[in-house]
């Protein structure tokens, strides 16, 4: 068996307890010690109860039946905004390094809240993205894989491998939990963020190297020199990194 560590102390606040709120109550700013990932500057300056927002939130029953899996928070990322490419997020670095020959597993409650909060309908889901990250780089995405009714949360794991030689190794990992704004439906809730590593043998990372993926949930990580990757699968993702890569996306066949 491989050695599996808990490392969820890495985290700050993963469960999003801080600050401590009543039922029903949420926060005009981020939970304590997590920030906004905004480029397209949809969360405003000063947020108000009927703006877009990101916050940590005490649902209530009406929102979820078992209101937050986790203690009584949940981060939360409400948009108003239209269906768009842009998207916002809670982001996080943790204190974890990362080293090699090492598997990094993130789970996270993605939740779908029914009802209303604040006056604001809840009806639909926007969809979601967790993004795990290396520095400021992606490793490893779940692109709204999960479908998650009205008033249920459900898991997503995302894992990353570093192997000896890859670019990563030292590196902080972090993460960042999206509101994809992608249909109808406004706000998406996230809960108890959790982080495993394990030590496993992994192929070293080489220079020129051929990779295929398969029609599961594969990442490929080119990293060093000139890659080529296949995709081979609608939920393969392709990472090219540094070098002249060549790189052949995901097919139906
Ligand atoms: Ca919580
Ligand atoms: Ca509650
Ligand atoms: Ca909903």
């Amino acid at each position: 068996m491989a050695e599996s560590t808990n490392l969820t102390t890495s985290i700050k606040n993963p469960s999003f307890e801080a600050p401590t709120l009543n039922d029903g109550a949420f926060t005009l700013t981020p939970p304590t010690s997590w920030n906004i990932f905004d480029s397209f500057g949809f969360i405003p300056q000063n947020p108000t109860s009927t703006s877009s927002k990101l916050n940590a939130y005490n649902p209530t029953k009406s929102n979820y039946l078992g209101e937050a899996p986790n203690g009584q928070n949940v981060g939360s990322i409400n948009l108003i905004q239209n269906p768009n490419v842009a998207t916002v997020g809670l982001a996080q670095l943790f204190d974890t390094v990362i080293q090699s020959n090492t598997q990094y597993t993130l789970s996270v409650d993605i939740g779908n809240p029914a009802g209303s909060s604040n006056g604001i309908d809840l009806t639909g889901f926007p969809g979601y993205r967790v993004l795990l990250l290396a520095g400021d780089e992606i490793v490893a995405i779940d692109n709204n894989s999960l479908n998650i009714e009205e008033g249920k949360f459900a898991t997503s794991s995302v894992t990353f491998t570093a192997a000896d030689g890859e670019s990563f190794i030292g590196k902080n990992l972090g993460v960042r939990l999206i509101n994809a704004l992608t249909g109808e439906g406004k706000q998406v809730d996230f809960d108890d963020v959790r982080l495993r590593a394990s030590t496993v043998i992994a192929s070293a990372v080489k220079d020129n190297q051929t990779l295929y993926g398969s029609s599961g949930n594969t990442t490929l990580n080119g990293s060093l020199g000139n890659d080529i990757l296949f995709g081979n699968g609608l939920s393969t993702n392709l990472f090219s990194r540094d070098g002249n890569d060549q790189v052949f996306g995901a097919s139906k066949s």
